[in-house]
């Protein structure tokens, strides 16, 4: 062959191998082992949406407003324990997800927020084409872990994976990937990307290791403080906790331990009791949590002497000054720990006695407090931790009282909350569990406010066939705000008693089966016909007709930002 046929004949391949780039992303989505996909056709990102319909190797979850296909994303990815993908377009849809970003955010999830840009010659200028942001770049930073534009096609699918890979390295969180919709139209040589990017885990210093190996010897009550940072070392945590390790955790770091462990006071993390429990410990070891707000009164709650594990240093010392900082991976960290500790710890015995008997009070004293409803709560925690289903909560009363704590999780990733504190996500995260969870129904508990947030979204799972169970504590109005003003306003009941939709006739709309409760003793027998059944139901519980909560949770201590979650 001579050297102008050579040339041609590369020249050929090399156009045949050649696709737009929003075929490549599409095609290095798949091959990283992206199965499914959450988002918003638009004008700008059909090159993208169009290449995956077309290559038909990754499911495609229409959401019916960015912000859900976000919580949907970012549920995903928590059940499935990998990268979660939302696709939006640019302008308003990409601030539409902005809100749930911010949860995501919040959480530490890894999703990976495919979003795009006007034409590159429009782009940053204020020439108002349409869908433009002039500033959208500062408003995808504030709520990402991390920013990446594409500016070139070359650069598309080394972008992709780059932003891939930040979103799933600890401390992992959202990433914003921006693709201006000329560059999606782009072609591009095709680009084998092969498997899901290793991610690099932050080694622990050894000499810290045996700082901390030693602080725990010489510990009579050690306990460990295990947050969401902390879900993938729930092996080397459990191990610590059976070497005599009390155990108790945020909201977030929820059955990193087993929730029924002996040891554990679980998420009852701010109560008189376990605060009692805090004044007898010798050594806190807090891995992979912030301290929030909520769960330490404003970390006005007295903690012992601390040492902190992080996978973030900039996290050191931040809301509790601590002894001893160790940034690294919870679980090699843990691992490195127990490595250099005896088998058998020195614990005082009446220590680990007086963990189970706070735990016993407070879910006795939690149990009276919820009335008429103790028996829900009894029934989906005979379920839930059983079933290894999802369990998927909004922020409302029943989960700030019984949803957070009292129902027990299977394992850490089954658990999904909103953590940021905003309502209405609930109905959209529950579609993105069940998406991830085939095996076993996901359960979520919401409220009847923050529902109305996401009522679209209703449409979204019954046409993806999610399996969920949807519980709408109906009590006509926002109860929290209701029972704060009741607690610290005189009463008055400003803005909380809004219009409550007719839920029946709005599942109706949609096809979406519903039954609705008025007699506590009807709900496990519905509970049980929902779960049995294909597809998503709801179950919707009258408050109205049941009754109050034995008492009144009037949101979180005054002056302590955000709701006790
Ligand atoms: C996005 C967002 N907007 C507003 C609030 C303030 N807020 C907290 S709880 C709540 C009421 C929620 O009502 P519902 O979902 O019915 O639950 P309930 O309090 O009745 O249990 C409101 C408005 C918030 N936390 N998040």
């Amino acid at each position: 062959m001579n050297q102008d046929i050579k040339t041609r004949t590369r020249a050929a391949t090399a156009a045949a191998a050649e696709h737009s780039v929003g075929d490549a992303i599409a095609a290095a989505l798949a091959d990283m082992g992206v199965t499914t996909v959450f988002g918003v056709i638009s004008i700008h990102n059909m090159p993208i949406l169009d290449a995956i319909g077309r290559q038909g190797r990754i499911r495609f979850v229409s959401a019916r407003g960015e912000a859900g296909a976000m919580n949907m994303a970012d549920a995903f990815a928590r059940v499935s324990r990998s990268l979660g993908v939302v696709i939006t377009s640019t302008g308003t849809a990409a601030a539409n997800a902005a809100g749930s970003q911010v949860e995501a955010l919040s959480a530490g999830s890894p999703v990976l927020h495919i979003t795009t840009q006007v034409d590159r010659e429009f782009m940053d200028l204020d020439r108002a084409a349409i869908h433009d942001v002039p500033r959208q770049p500062d408003m995808l930073k504030a709520v990402s872990k991390h920013y990446v534009r594409v500016r070139a096609a070359a650069g598309a699918v080394d972008a992709l994976v780059e932003a891939a890979t930040v979103a799933r390295t600890a401390p992992s969180g959202p990433v914003s990937l921006e693709i201006p919709i000329d560059v999606q139209r782009l072609k591009v040589a095709a680009q084998n990307v092969a498997g899901m990017p290793v991610t690099p885990l932050r080694t622990p210093d050894p000499m810290r290791l045996d700082a901390l190996a030693d602080m725990v010897r010489q510990a009579k009550r050690p306990m460990l403080w295990l947050g969401g940072g902390a879900r993938g070392a729930a092996a080397a945590a459990t191990a610590l906790a059976e070497r005599g390790f009390g155990i108790v955790t945020s909201t977030n770091g929820r059955a990193v331990v087993p929730e029924r462990h002996a040891h554990s006071l679980g998420a009852f993390n701010m109560t008189k009791e376990a605060e009692q429990i805090y004044a007898k410990s010798d050594l806190m070891i807090v891995v992979g949590s912030r301290l929030r707000g909520n769960e330490t009164q404003n970390n006005k709650m007295r903690l012992p002497r601390l040492v902190q594990i992080d996978a973030d240093p900039s996290q050191a010392g931040r809301n509790y000054p601590v002894e001893l900082f160790i940034a690294g991976d919870a679980q090699l960290a843990l691992e490195g720990l127990l490595a250099r500790l005896p088998e058998k710890l020195a614990i005082d015995p009446a220590f680990l006695a007086s963990i189970a008997t706070a735990r016993a009070n407070d879910e006795a004293a939690l149990r009276k407090a919820l009335g008429p409803y103790a028996p829900l709560a009894d029934a989906l925690s005979r379920r839930v931790e059983r079933g290894r289903h999802p369990w998927v909560r909004d922020v409302t009363v029943s989960n700030s009282t019984f949803g957070n704590r009292y129902v027990r999780l299977a394992e850490p990733r089954l658990g999904v909350h909103a953590l940021g504190g905003g309502i209405g996500q609930g109905i959209a995260m529950a579609i993105g569990a069940a998406a991830a969870s085939l095996a076993a129904k996901t359960i979520a508990l919401l409220g009847d406010g923050g529902a109305q947030l996401m009522l679209g979204e209703l449409a979204t799972a019954v046409e993806s066939r999610a399996g969920v169970v949807y519980i709408m504590m109906n009590d006509r109005g926002y109860g929290v705000i209701r029972n704060i003003q009741d607690a610290q306003y005189g009463g008055r009941r400003m803005y909380a008693d809004i219009l409550t939709p007719d839920f029946a006739l709005i599942c109706q709309s949609v096809g979406l089966p519903h039954a609705r409760i008025a007699r506590i003793e009807d709900f496990e027998p519905a509970l049980d016909r929902a779960m049995a059944a294909l597809g998503p139901h709801m179950i919707e519980v009258d408050m109205t007709a049941i009754g109050p909560f034995g008492q009144k949770f009037a949101g979180p201590p005054a002056g302590a930002a955000g709701q006790r979650s």
